[in-house]
């Protein structure tokens, strides 16, 4: 194969880890996402056990109690998905140095180069899935083909603990049945747009042709059919390329004022600013993210520094500032962070203490050996208002 692009994605990622935690859970319909009685709330995921009863991500809590009322519901334990995942990448580093990690359980890795290492595409799936097994108990889907767009069709062809190559000679076969939906960037809406002209279908895209295509959906039409002949050059990008690093926490009762707004971005930048300086970057925009309760409105501000930093301090300031001019006195059910405008420069450090540098050393190096936020500064505890 020209290029051997790999796509690891986790099985039922979140329900796995609580099931693997709590022997109870096993082989249960597990939902993770809020308590049964929640109010309010999204299914994460679920295990594949309630998937048969129809619960699927993103679906409202009451509406999954009402397909399944046996199952367990849980609340997310991020910080302990965070660390799964954080091994899991580990691991993938062992195989190759082009490692994309595209969301909490997924990745995209480049093993062009370093095929000498393993017999052929299968046994290295065989391999990349045992090392997980062996080392989380968890059970991963993986995907080999020349692209990333193929390579993720594949891993999802077999869930769970799927192992699927596709070969240049067996594009078409694998690419045909498959309903456009399942394509990336088309979502349910383009999917019954695009089946008003008869399309549903990759075989059905593919015997109408590129011309005919450009001529009833425009650019939208070309890309669609490139699509469907598989191609795809977009490169693996490694941590280097990341674009942004951001989290955020959506709240399962409103909360309101200054100071819980503050507490919780003092939490989101414990993970921000270790994830930055865990890729050795520096950012230098800080972006504020709250969602009101009432109508959904979302609302962004961002404040771009002179110098880059990437210590948790100069993002809490920037994050005070930026709050300071918005309206925190409405119940609100979202609050994010993001960091922008990444750089890999190693100028001199430009901080103002270095006694806060190394003070942050240890505490990342304390955070890092336990997996988890263990050690944090006080601001991350809510004071009471006035
Ligand atoms: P996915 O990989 O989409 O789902 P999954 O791993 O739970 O199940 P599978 O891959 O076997 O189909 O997402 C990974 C995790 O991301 C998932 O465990 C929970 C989280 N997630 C959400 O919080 N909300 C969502 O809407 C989705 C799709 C995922
Ligand atoms: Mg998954």
């Amino acid at each position: 194969m020209e290029r051997v692009i790999v796509h690891v994605d986790m099985d039922a990622f979140y329900a796995s880890v609580e099931q693997r935690d709590n022997p109870a859970l096993r082989g249960k319909p597990v939902i993770v996402g809020a308590p049964k009685d929640a109010k309010r709330g999204v299914v994460s995921t679920c295990s594949y056990e309630a998937r048969k009863f129809g619960v699927r991500s993103a679906m409202p809590i009451a509406k999954a109690v009402s397909l399944c009322p046996d199952g367990i519901y849980l609340v997310p334990d991020m910080k302990r998905y965070i660390e799964v995942s954080q091994q899991i990448q580990a691991i993938l580093y062992e195989f190759t140095p082009v490692v994309e990690q595209v969301s909490i359980d997924e990745a995209f890795l480049d093993m062009t180069g370093c095929m000498h290492f393993h017999p052929d595409e299968e046994t290295l799936g065989r391999r990349i899935k045992e090392r997980i097994k062996a080392e989380t108990s968890l059970t991963a889907s993986v995907g080999i083909s020349v692209n990333k767009l193929l390579a993720k069709l594949a891993s999802d062809a077999k869930k769970p603990d799927g192992l699927v190559v596709v070969r240049p000679d067996q594009i078409e076969s694998f690419l045909s049945p498959m309903p456009l939906r399942n394509l990336y960037g088309i979502g349910e809406r383009s999917a019954s747009a695009l089946l008003k002209y008869g399309l549903r279908t990759v075989a059905d895209v593919r015997k109408r042709g590129p011309a005919e295509l450009e001529r009833i959906l425009g650019d939208s039409g070309r890309r669609l059919y490139l699509m469907c002949l598989g191609l795809d050059d977009r490169p693996v990008c490694t941590d280097s390329e990341t674009k942004s690093i951001s989290h955020e926490t959506t709240f399962q009762t409103d909360i309101c004022g200054r100071s819980a707004v503050l507490a919780c971005l003092a939490n989101l930048i414990l993970d921000v600013g270790s994830r930055l300086r865990k890729a050795r970057l520096r950012a230098r925009t800080v972006t504020i993210k709250v969602r009101y309760s009432e109508g959904f409105e979302t609302i962004t501000r961002s404040r771009t520094l002179k110098d880059a930093f990437d210590d948790d301090d100069t993002i809490y300031s920037a994050a005070r500032s930026i709050v300071m001019d918005i309206n925190l006195n409405r119940p609100i059910r979202l609050v994010g962070i993001g960091v922008t405008n990444l750089t890999r420069d190693y100028q001199p450090s430009l901080w103002a203490d270095e006694d806060e540098r190394k003070l942050t050393r240890v505490l990342d190096s304390i955070n890092h050996r336990y997996g988890k936020h263990v050690v944090f500064k006080g601001r991350s505890f809510q004071k009471p208002e006035g």
